[in-house]
């Protein structure tokens, strides 16, 4: 029998801190009431849920989630769903929005400054590890193997990192590295991204996640402060100075990323736009999808209320409720409706005659009769009228719904209160 020891898990002396206060704008309604984090995906989940599910997942036990803009939502889902870790088990969780606790001008700058605002509780707690994660990605991830990369190769900061097509990188921090995967250059969002020396339509990209030994942070936290005209930002400041005066590693994501089929590739999604948020949940309807929410070795756990199974009611006009390649929540009636390649949350009706197809319902909505949705996102809680049709006639679409590019319609309650005044 082999009697190595084996190595401590890294993640039990490591608190994972979430940033989840950023807007993502370019979601447009989505995150008008809500932060980017706190914005429904997959059918019961949010977007923070997959960071703080991998965290747990790896075997973290203290996590703590700095919010700020449109919180309440978010805090509010965290609160149900997420404070089941307890003190008493050497086990934490802190809901930490911006209250102004070092100056009473000021909420949090950047992101550095939403952890370095909360110094005191991180001290409080002593681990070891700082794994500072955004919020708003979605990807399956296990942080322990970035930990024992950043433990083994003395590392001041492990920066996540993947490979992006180059002129993507245009919103990304990008990386040089040597053969050891030592950070040799990184530059935060640059208009013109240089490409990876081997692959010139390439570029290596930051996850915009982060480990560091907590001491190390919290010292480089303090200096950033107390340096004049920094923007407080891990991205365009504490990265760049660590690279430039300390030792920064990349670890690359396809490392540690959880597939459930090794020849699938690595799934990271930023879903930071209508059109990509859309077509990360329609994903989820084909036959195997490249995320596998069903993977019962790394669950994706939520705040879900107890609600009655999906129903499917043949209607008195005899008309089928019917779902193909659809995913279709708890507490949905889909009565006399047919839905294609659709992905429909929690608590949806769905009336007679209606047809829905490349559709995203977001919970509580209901669907007028006869209504026909293509291609759309119905933001949570809308009525849709009877008889409404969108995702057929791209002009009318274009001047009552948030409609991109490429089509795809965003509906909300406030663009069909004003349907009467758009002709
Ligand atoms: P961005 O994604 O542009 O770049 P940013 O908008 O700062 O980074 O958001 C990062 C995370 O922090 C998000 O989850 C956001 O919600 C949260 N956040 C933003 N401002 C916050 C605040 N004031 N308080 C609390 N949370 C806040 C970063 C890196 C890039 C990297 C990309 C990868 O700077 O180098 O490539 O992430 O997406
Ligand atoms: P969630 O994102 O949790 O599903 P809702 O979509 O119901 O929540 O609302 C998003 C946020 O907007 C919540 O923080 C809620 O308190 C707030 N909100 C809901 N209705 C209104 C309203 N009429 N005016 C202002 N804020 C609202």
């Amino acid at each position: 029998m082999d009697k190595t020891p084996r190595p401590q898990p890294l993640a039990r002396d490591a608190m994972a801190y979430v940033l989840a206060g950023g807007r993502g704008s370019r979601l447009k309604e989505l995150t008008d009431r809500r932060a980017k984090p706190a914005v429904y995906f997959g059918g019961k989940t949010r977007i923070i849920d997959f960071a703080l599910s991998n965290a747990l997942n790896s075997g973290i036990r203290r996590i703590g989630v700095a919010t700020q803009y449109k919180a309440h939502s978010m805090i509010r889902h965290l609160q149900r769903g997420w404070n089941f870790l307890r003190p008493e088990r050497n086990e934490s969780f802190d809901i930490l929005p911006a209250s102004q606790r070092v100056s009473e001008t000021q909420w949090y700058d950047g992101t550095a400054d939403a952890v370095f605002q909360n110094i005191d509780i991180i001290e409080s707690y002593g681990p070891e590890y700082m794994v500072i994660l955004a919020g708003d990605h979605i990807y399956k991830m296990d942080y322990e193997l970035m930990l024992r990369q950043h433990v083994d190769s003395a590392a001041d900061v492990t920066v996540g990192c993947l490979e992006v097509p180059r002129m993507e990188a245009v919103g990304f921090g990008v990386m040089h590295i040597n053969a050891k995967d030592e950070i040799i250059a990184f530059v935060e969002k640059p208009a013109d991204p240089p490409g990876m020396p081997d692959k010139p339509d390439r570029a290596l990209a930051s996850m915009g996640i982060y480990v560091f030994n907590t001491k190390f942070l919290m010292d480089e936290l303090r200096r950033d402060a107390a340096t004049p005209g920094s923007s407080r930002d891990f991205g365009k400041d504490i990265i760049p100075h660590i690279v430039k005066n300390g030792k920064a590693v990349a670890h690359r994501f396809s490392d540690s990323c959880v597939r459930a089929n090794m020849e699938a590739e690595a799934y990271w999604r930023d879903v930071g736009t209508v059109d990509a948020y859309w077509q990360a949940n329609i994903d989820l309807t084909h036959i195997v999808p490249e995320l596998d929410l069903y993977d019962r070795s790394w669950p994706i756990w939520t705040y879900a209320e107890i609600k009655p199974p999906a129903k499917f009611v043949h209607d008195e006009e005899n008309r089928r409720g019917s779902a193909v390649s659809s995913l279709v929540s708890g507490d949905c009636i889909i009565s006399g409706s047919s839905l294609n390649r659709s992905l429909i949350f929690t608590g949806v009706r769905a009336n007679s005659y209606s047809h829905l197809e490349d559709a995203v319902v977001l919970p509580d909505c209901i669907i007028g009769r006869h209504a026909r949705l293509t291609k759309v996102i119905i933001d949570r809680g809308v009525e849709i009228p009877e008889g409404l049709v969108v995702g057929e006639d791209p002009e009318l679409d274009g001047r009552r719904f948030r409609r991109t590019e490429s089509g795809i319609c965003l509906v909300t309650q406030s663009m069909i209160d004003r349907l009467g005044t758009v002709t």
